[in-house]
């Protein structure tokens, strides 16, 4: 029976953005496994109400329903044990960090320079939830978080000191390969790259570098994404 994942989609079905539901597409093709992709909108977590939850990636493998990228990860390991290991046996709680940190530093690095360039991607019928839910996050208009954003990407830039020092000494994350760390970061850059034209990240950064050798794994899986 094939996998099916149900991902974020743009107001195009085949931009699929979600920095979570691309942790969850890297991982799968890690394992060599190739899913059915379901587009999902914001506005229709009722179509999610099978898994408990609202929010995607959501992964239906047989009679198993897994959300949430981490607990996906997780069951691909314990369901797959013969297939390439995204986690290292005992390695899980390391990467549990990088999970963290990519959650709560990068992403809202990331989100206050791309935040206004999601609500133009989207369906019109899905831009007022998203206005709306994002702005009282923000507590300010999709267009004030993202003002200054030229200059303010340096510094966004500059945190990144951390990855650069670590791909300093080994190619991956995960070291002479990647894994499931890798496929974090990487689904974290993949979101700003599929639904904005914003220049992230500068042509010489070795962030840079390691994202595209990323992007070209699995038959240039990141590479071939439709963007924006
Ligand atoms: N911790 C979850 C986060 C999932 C998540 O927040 N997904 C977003 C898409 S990027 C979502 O479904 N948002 C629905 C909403 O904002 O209503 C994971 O790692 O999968």
């Amino acid at each position: 029976m094939p996998i099916t994942l149900y991902e974020l989609a743009a107001a195009d079905p085949e931009i699929r953005f979600s920095p979570y539901c691309w942790r969850t597409r890297f991982a799968l093709a890690h394992k060599g496994l190739s899913p059915e992709t379901v587009p999902w909108r914001f506005t229709e977590a009722e179509r999610l109400a099978f898994s408990g939850q609202g929010r995607v990636p959501v992964l239906v493998d047989g009679e198993t329903v897994v959300s949430d990228s981490w607990q996906i990860a997780l069951y691909l390991d314990r369901a797959y044990p013969d297939l390439p290991r995204l986690l290292p046996e005992g390695g899980a709680a390391h990467a549990l960090f990088v999970n963290a940190w990519a959650d709560q530093i990068l992403q809202a690095g990331i989100a206050r320079l791309i935040v206004a360039d999601i609500w133009q991607a989207l369906r019109p019928e899905d831009q007022p939830y998203f206005r709306a839910s994002r702005e009282k996050l923000f507590r300010k208009t999709l267009e004030a978080v993202v003002e200054g954003r030229e200059e303010r990407v340096v510094e966004f830039r500059r945190s990144l000191l951390p990855l650069r020092g670590v791909l300093a000494h080994q190619p991956w994350l995960g070291g002479e390969a990647p894994d499931y760390a890798d496929y974090i970061v990487l689904g974290s850059f993949q979101w700003p790259r599929c639904i904005s034209r914003f220049a992230l990240l500068d042509d010489s950064d070795p962030v840079r570098q390691w994202r595209d050798r990323g992007y070209a794994l699995f038959d240039g899986l990141g590479a071939s994404a439709r963007t924006v």
